[in-house]
């Protein structure tokens, strides 16, 4: 028996899972969102989108493609760009990247914003106090003075002066209604989904087929190296990302394994 297979199936902290074990990443997504649910941030569909991301990412290699790179780096321009970027965080986000996060929104100096598709106040605040644990100082979403047109009541709630007033969204994991409702708004979004067939990144400007452990701490490393550069570099960065061009070599790579350029 190799020691990986004396990994237990319930880890009580993830550090006693072995980096070196070949499934690492995913036996870490599995467990941080196991904790998730049961500290009441997570909701329990989370792990049903949890098990058909990490069904793609199996696809993907689970690796940060080429073309993924491309979009993080184009994400970080986006940002970087942004009159007033916003994060948007769900319940597997905010137990997948707490940190990440929090660190993202300092270095391109966004908003961080709890937004549900499930959403009730004590998920609101068990996110917003654990994100807080996290570093975050400020947390939007609570209020939730606002409304996303054309969207059913709970879904909708936005912060007057956070997501409905953002020029630029990141919206990881999302729905498809609201990824669409949002689009129909006028937002630049940025999405992270594994599923590049999903409606959410088929609306994205720019659309990160990646999984979120990898995708945000690479757009963070990509916006602390543009973070100097002319506005317009970073909008001619912008101009050459192709979104459909992504969405297709994510598929294309899902389908049969390449890999693109
Ligand atoms: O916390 P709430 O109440 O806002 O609910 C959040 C979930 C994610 C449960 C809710 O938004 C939902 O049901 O989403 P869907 O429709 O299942 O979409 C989630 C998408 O995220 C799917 O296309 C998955 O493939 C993708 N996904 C899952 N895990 C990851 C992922 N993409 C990137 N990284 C992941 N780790």
């Amino acid at each position: 028996m190799s020691d990986h297979d004396t990994v237990p199936a319930d880890v009580e902290h993830e550090e006693e899972i072995p980096e070196d074990h070949p499934r690492y990443q995913d036996l870490l997504t599995r467990h941080r969102i196991e904790r998730g649910v049961e500290k009441g941030i997570t909701h329990l569909q989370g792990m049903h989108a949890e098990g058909r991301g990490s069904a793609f990412d199996y696809l993907l290699g689970e690796e940060t493609t080429p073309s993924a790179n491309e979009a993080e780096r184009a994400a970080a321009a986006v940002l970087l760009l942004a009159e007033h970027p916003v994060l948007s965080i769900n319940g597997n986000v905010a137990a997948l990247v707490p940190g990440e996060m929090v660190e993202l929104a300092a270095v391109v100096d966004a908003d961080l914003e709890v937004n549900l598709f499930n959403r009730t106040p004590e998920r609101i605040e068990a996110i917003a106090d654990h994100l807080r644990d996290h570093g975050a100082e400020e947390v939007k979403g609570i209020e939730a003075d606002a409304r996303i047109p054309n969207l059913e009541h709970e879904r909708a709630k936005v912060d007057g002066d956070g997501i409905f007033d953002a020029d630029v969204v990141l919206v990881p994991l999302e729905d498809g209604d609201r990824a669409e409702a949002l689009d129909a708004m006028g937002k630049t979004e940025i999405v992270v989904d594994l599923n590049p067939m999903s409606r959410s990144p088929r609306v994205a400007d720019v659309p990160i087929v990646d999984n979120i452990i990898r995708a945000i701490p690479n757009v963070t490393e990509h916006a602390r190296k543009l973070a100097d550069r002319e506005e317009a570099e970073l909008e001619a960065i912008v101009e050459a990302f192709d979104p459909e061009a992504a969405l297709e070599a994510a598929e294309e790579r899902i389908r049969t394994g390449a890999v693109d350029g």
